[in-house]
């Protein structure tokens, strides 16, 4: 196919390895060099900050901003940019313990839509779900306060589909704070990389 030629003719060019080299590929599966690499691909692995109770159908998720100082500390547990992906199963009661541990920036959770991009000023930040952001979530002086600020969240999982935990505060999703936020049909948990 002139579609695959192009294609390996462009990796090779760019001198990138396509489709090779990913930790946990396995024989015959894998990715079509011509689609970008899928965020569902990899296996959601267990975190230390998440933590799953299949019995009681919960999932608790201490979420840290700024805990390195990737992305200017405009990060959570230090991913910016969906770098990685809380995966929780559908159904599932999801608290989200959020504390801030940016000396400088308030900040705030929520789960949004998906998008290519996000504004430098959010006019809404209504989330997904019921519940499923915190307090003055678009404010830039009155959201989750610096300097170890806290706050939780509690919301029902009800809709299985790709998402993303994003900070509403001005100027900091534009610049990558947010990861993805995923509902599993099929019951996996855990974050995803
Ligand atoms: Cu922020």
């Amino acid at each position: 196919m002139s579609t695959q030629s192009t294609v390996l003719t462009l990796c090779a060019a760019a001198l990138l390895g396509c489709g090779s080299g990913e930790d946990g590929d396995q024989p015959g599966s894998a990715p079509d060099p011509a689609t970008p690499p899928d965020p569902a691909g990899s296996e959601a692995m267990p975190a230390d900050w998440i933590s799953v109770d299949d019995a009681a159908r919960t999932v608790s998720v201490t979420l840290v901003a700024g805990a390195t100082d990737a992305n200017n500390r405009w990060n959570f547990h230090g991913y910016a940019n969906g770098e990685a992906t809380v995966v929780v199963p559908v159904g599932y009661t999801v608290t989200v313990n959020f504390e801030n541990r940016d000396p400088v920036h308030y900040h705030s959770i929520g789960v949004l839509a998906t998008a290519a991009s996000y504004p430098p000023i959010f006019e809404d930040a209504s989330p997904v779900f019921d519940g499923a952001v915190t307090s003055n979530a678009t404010s830039m002086s009155e959201a989750t306060a610096p300097a170890d600020g806290t706050e939780s969240i509690t919301f029902v999982a009800s809709e299985a589909g790709e998402y993303a935990l994003v900070c509403a505060v001005p100027a900091t999703a534009v610049t990558g704070m947010w990861i993805g936020f995923e509902v599993s049909g099929s019951g996996e948990s855990g974050l995803r990389r």
